[in-house]
């Protein structure tokens, strides 16, 4: 017995200590647990406490949750569901409130965790964002009770107590971001947003409220959908003329698992495929995806002969049957397999099938019903189908017009001399005279130089064939050396560092935006591979005397301002607003953006992308009225377009 009673004390004393490690090893690397400590590791902590609260609504209980910014960026969440269990738990005899929060629950994204609500997807995440908040609070409503607990930096600082009566359940924490942990402890209102709308049409009839109470930036916003992810398709496709009314929806199970899929085509060129895991988006797309795409053609080219309006010897590839299609898929299963560099690739092969068999069974039904519709997409695809052969044809022929093979370059590149790709670079900038300026600066043994100026090609309205024949792009593709869509080929990209370099106006925005765009559909793996950056110029020059800074941001010229007076209060410093590249002298440019010594490269991902995707839709489409609204509602941020 004594030898029993040792062993339980020592166990104790161990998991004691695992604990402190546990939540002293989140703070010591919080780039595992939360990606970065950038401001997406910041947004991450809200998403990990709201995902305890969907699950909890996934299991039923609970169909409201809001978040709010309150002043001073604490966060708040809270949510109508059974609030989180105040009982004492057997094994560490404390209060399982505490336990949520105290211990480390292997994994979250990163593993198989413990700690697991029933149906529940994520839930394992509080101690992570506990660990990593300066103090952080939590209000449990529940048997008649509050009960009140609250933790810093992952330790315990007061312990549970009851605090008050309520006459509702649910669980409400309140928390402040470590500034010790953070780069920036600023929350961006319109990001979370943007990410509670995505769980609100995610998860059907669930409302989420979001709120911002900081003054002087006061917003509210209600997200609540009874058609989910149909009414997710329905968004996506906005301010895109729909090819036919409804959108199609379709949904199965397999023991643990379900799958839905919502899909409408739009008269645009573009694939717009959304996959989600247990609520997670996957933009690297994997075996559910996979599942859709080869049902999804097999479906159509077998509907398309059924219904005579294909011949025999035609048939349709997954790119015809993919344009102009936007289409989620949201899969739930009980052990997702994220792989791939960023962990946004879904492994199970069982979701393959799944995915498969629903799209195969459901589509099928739907075109037989509504023959209308089958034959609007047939001959949408149809369309798609020649419209890809004549690119075809027309690349044969710019390519022997041109000799795209040939190696030979564009008269607007300035090359580089070295020619291993890894170390590279290819400046792309707008207008004479800065790349002039450009041209004159760089340094020529890795910094190649293409100039690139007047209107570029509406891309929207562009299909490939007219991208070849565009005098802004194709000097752009051949200098690149890596091709297009169907045929583009990382292997043969002869940058590993392609900067956008354009000015901090309007006009700037505009270009950046149309770059974005096109790399986005055309050349895709670039940015996934983040090879595309931006350049970062500066914004002002102070001179005092001899003595002459540059700052890229207004704080920073405050702070230069300061320091430069610092000896003398009344030292007069000029302050000048650069007013674009083009005025920078070949040296000066150098200096500030170019030298990889002393310049800020903006790395473009992929939600930049997808940003400048949209505001190029909106900017570019064929609809006039949402065009106009848009720019009647940005028109006050017009300058400083920052994606
Ligand atoms: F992340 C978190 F823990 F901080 C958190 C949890 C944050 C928020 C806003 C909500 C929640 C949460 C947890 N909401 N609802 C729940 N539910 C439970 O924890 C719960 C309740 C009852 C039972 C039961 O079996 O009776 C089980 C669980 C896991």
């Amino acid at each position: 017995m004594a030898e029993l009673n040792e062993k339980v004390t020592q166990e104790y004393d161990a998991s004691k200590i695992q604990v402190l490690e546990g939540l002293e090893a989140v703070r010591m690397r919080p780039g595992m647990y939360i990606g970065s400590t950038s401001s997406s590791g910041l947004h991450h902590l809200v998403y990990e406490i709201v995902d305890n609260a969907i699950d909890e609504a996934l299991a039923g209980y609970c169909d409201h949750i809001e978040v709010t910014i309150e002043p001073g960026d604490i966060i708040k969440v809270s949510d109508n569901g059974r609030g989180i269990p105040v009982d004492i738990q057997e094994q560490t005899g404390k209060p399982a409130l505490e336990v949520v929060y105290t211990v480390l629950h292997a994994g979250g994204k990163f593993g198989a965790g413990g700690y697991k609500v029933s149906g529940g997807l994520h839930g394992v995440g509080a101690s992570v964002v506990n660990a990593l908040s300066d103090w952080l609070e939590v209000d449990v409503h529940k048997n008649g009770q509050i009960y009140h607990m609250a933790f810093s930096r992952g330790e315990k600082t007061e312990d549970m107590r009851v605090i008050g009566k309520t006459d509702r359940t649910g669980t409400v924490v309140r928390f402040h971001p470590d500034p010790e942990m953070f780069d920036d402890t600023v929350y961006d209102y319109e990001t979370l947003h943007v990410r509670m709308r995505e769980q609100a049409f995610l998860n059907a009839g669930l409302r989420i409220s979001t709120r911002d109470e900081r003054p002087g930036s006061e917003a509210f916003d209600e997200m609540y959908y009874e058609g989910g992810i149909r009414e997710f398709v329905t968004f996506i496709n906005r301010n895109k003329t729909p090819v036919h009314d409804q959108v199609i929806y379709m949904s199965g199970d397999r023991s643990d698992s379900t799958a839905e899929v919502a899909l409408q085509w739009n008269d645009s060129y573009n694939e717009a495929l959304v996959s989600f895991a247990n609520n997670i988006h996957t933009p690297e797309g994997g075996m559910h995806e996979t599942g859709f795409k080869t049902a999804l053609t097999r479906v159509l080219n077998a509907y398309g002969h059924k219904a005579k309006l294909l011949k025999d010897d035609e048939s349709l590839s997954g790119d015809d049957v993919r344009e102009g299609l936007t289409a989620v898929i949201s899969v739930k299963l009980t052990n997702p397999q994220f792989e791939g560099q960023t962990k946004a690739k879904l492994g199970n092969s069982e979701m393959r099938t799944l995915v498969d068999s629903v799209v195969s069974d459901k589509l099928e039904q739907f075109l037989e019903e509504n023959p209308v519709v089958g034959k609007a997409v047939v001959d949408k695809a149809m369309t798609a189908s020649r419209a890809r052969e004549a690119a075809r044809r027309a690349r044969e022929s710019v390519r022997r017009k041109t000799g795209l093979e040939s190696g030979q370059m564009p008269d607007k590149l300035q090359d580089c001399n070295e020619r291993d790709p890894a170390l590279c670079e290819i400046y792309i900038v707008e207008g004479d005279s800065a790349a002039g300026s450009a041209i004159g600066g760089r340094d020529s043994r890795f910094q190649a130089i293409l100039s690139m100026w007047g209107k570029m090609l509406n891309v929207e309205k562009a299909r490939a064939d007219k991208i070849y024949g565009n005098d802004k792009l194709y000097p752009m593709i051949v200098a690149l050396g890596a091709g297009i869509g169907d045929e583009f080929n990382i292997e043969k990209l002869r940058y590993h560092k392609i900067i956008i370099m354009a000015d901090a106006d309007v006009d700037g925005s505009h270009i950046r935006t149309l770059l974005l765009t096109f790399f986005f559909r055309y050349m895709r793996p670039l940015i996934e591979k983040g090879y595309v950056y931006s350049a970062v110029p500066p914004l002002y020059k102070l001179t005092r005397g001899k003595q002459q800074r540059v700052a890229y941001s207004d704080e920073e010229r405050d702070a230069i301002s300061a320091e430069m007076r610092s000896d003398n209060p009344n030292a007069k410093i000029d302050i000048n607003r650069f007013k674009g590249l083009g005025e920078m002298d070949p040296h000066e440019l150098w200096e500030t953006t170019m030298d990889p010594e002393k310049r800020t490269l903006r790395r473009i991902t992929l939600e930049d992308a997808v940003a400048a995707d949209q505001i190029f839709t909106v900017l570019m489409g064929e609809e006039v009225e949402p065009r106009k609204q848009w720019i009647e509602e940005n028109a006050k941020y017009a300058v400083n377009l920052d994606y």
